[in-house]
């Protein structure tokens, strides 16, 4: 078999994707996702012009050579462009492998080690008791976990609290919205939040915070502790992710779980967090961390150190990242939980998919390969649009942390 075509696919159903579509002189095509919020362009122009031409030609089987092949092959290494294009790739040719052999991905990766995969929802709301409510709601769809943020009194806006229910979209239209934020305010908010959820609703559910990089390291140690007696199953992205040492000090003052690893592009980036056992939960994922082929490595080295999986899959991440990340956690034995916030019917429409929900629990499906289409009929009506997350500005106009 021979890699006979590549296209670079760039549609807008709700928010912007870019997809890989890799097709063979027999017929099978594989999807890949490349996309990179607020930074799709960069990632298409990375493939269309630089990757697609070296890969005409060869065997779409040979995974392992060709992943090495983009990584070792390139002067410049690693970096969120470099490592999503590769993720991209990657993911096409083991959906071209399962289809050829018609399989699914899962059974590929050496079969499924359970039976589904345990989600968490996101229940956001402008004031602690709409939170509360959101919650409520979530546990009566059947999620066993749920994460939980609420707007700060005295801010406009607060980053991870949506409008909608399920389909809420962290990036906006246009230029990038100026935010305002307040680590003191924010600080006074969260542990009532927790004290009122697990008041309303007892210990059995899971509960998850994201705290999105916007901490110092004790102002993260001192959150930690005061969610203590609310047992989160983690306190997610406390420091800035590339400060893998500053998670000793965090680790000093709570036991509260910690994630991290969501904007991770390689192992190289948690190596300190997991030989040290800094961390509980690593949320490198399918796209961003260099395809189901490196994510594998990198959920093996964190296997040493008893560290589990908790793969990013927001809405930026399209459905065939959400599957490739589905056959990947059903198949791995440190697995943790997945990260699941639904895309919008349009999303769903130009992505057909044979994962389902059921319980709690997301299931790959059985198709062959991923389990994931693309209707380029659907896509065409969809053009690009420009669109960033926000950036924030802390009261006194001092540029903050995204
Ligand atoms: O901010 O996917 O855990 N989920 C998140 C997301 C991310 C966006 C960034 O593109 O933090 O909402
Ligand atoms: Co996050």
């Amino acid at each position: 078999m021979k890699i006979t075509d590549v296209e670079v696919l760039v549609t807008s159903p709700g928010r912007n994707f870019v997809t890989i579509r890799i097709r063979t002189d027999e017929g099978v095509y594989g999807l890949g996702d490349a996309t990179l919020n607020g930074r799709e362009l960069a990632v298409a122009s990375y493939l269309r012009d630089h990757v697609a031409p070296c890969l005409i030609g060869r065997n779409p089987f040979q995974i392992e050579d060709i992943w090495q092949y983009l990584y070792r092959g390139a002067y410049w290494r690693r970096g969120p462009v470099t490592m999503t294009a590769i993720g991209a790739v990657d993911m096409a040719l083991w959906d071209i492998k399962g289809k050829a052999l018609n399989v699914p991905v899962y059974e590929l990766l050496g079969g499924a080690c359970r039976n589904g995969v345990m989600v968490y929802g996101h229940a956001n709301g402008q004031s602690v008791g709409e939170a509360v409510e959101a919650v409520g709601r979530y546990i009566d769809m059947g999620y066993k976990a749920v994460r939980v943020q609420a707007g700060v009194p005295g801010l406009k806006a607060t980053y991870g609290v949506g409008r909608g229910d399920l389909f809420y979209e962290p990036a906006g239209e246009g230029l990038p919205s100026e935010d305002v934020w307040s680590t003191e305010k924010y600080l006074a908010t969260v542990p009532e939040l927790f004290a009122r959820v697990r008041e309303e609703y007892g210990r059995d559910v899971h509960l998850l915070h994201d705290a999105h990089h916007r901490l110092t390291p004790i102002e993260a140690g001192r959150l930690g502790r005061e969610l203590e007696p609310y047992s989160l199953f983690w306190l997610e992205d406390a420091v800035p992710a590339e400060q893998q040492e500053a998670f000793r000090i965090v680790r000093q003052h709570t036991t509260t779980p910690l994630a991290v690893g969501e904007i991770f592009n390689t192992i190289h980036d948690a190596t300190v967090l997991l030989r040290e056992n800094l961390i509980d939960y690593l949320r490198m994922t399918v796209v961003h961390g260099g395809g189901i082929t490196h994510l594998r490595t990198a959920a093996a080295y964190a296997a040493v150190h008893q560290v589990r999986t908790g793969c990013h899959g927001a809405t930026d991440l399209s459905p065939v990242t959400m599957a490739a990340a589905l056959h990947f956690d059903l198949s791995i034995p440190n697995f943790g939980i997945q990260e699941y916030m639904r895309h919008t019917p349009e999303t769903d429409e130009v992505f057909p998919h044979a994962y389902t929900f059921s319980d709690g629990y997301l299931h790959p499906g059985d198709a062959p390969g991923l389990g994931v289409d693309y209707r380029d009929d659907l896509a065409e009506r969809y053009p690009y649009k420009r669109a960033y997350l926000p950036v924030s500005r802390l009261e006194d106009g001092t540029m903050f942390n995204w």
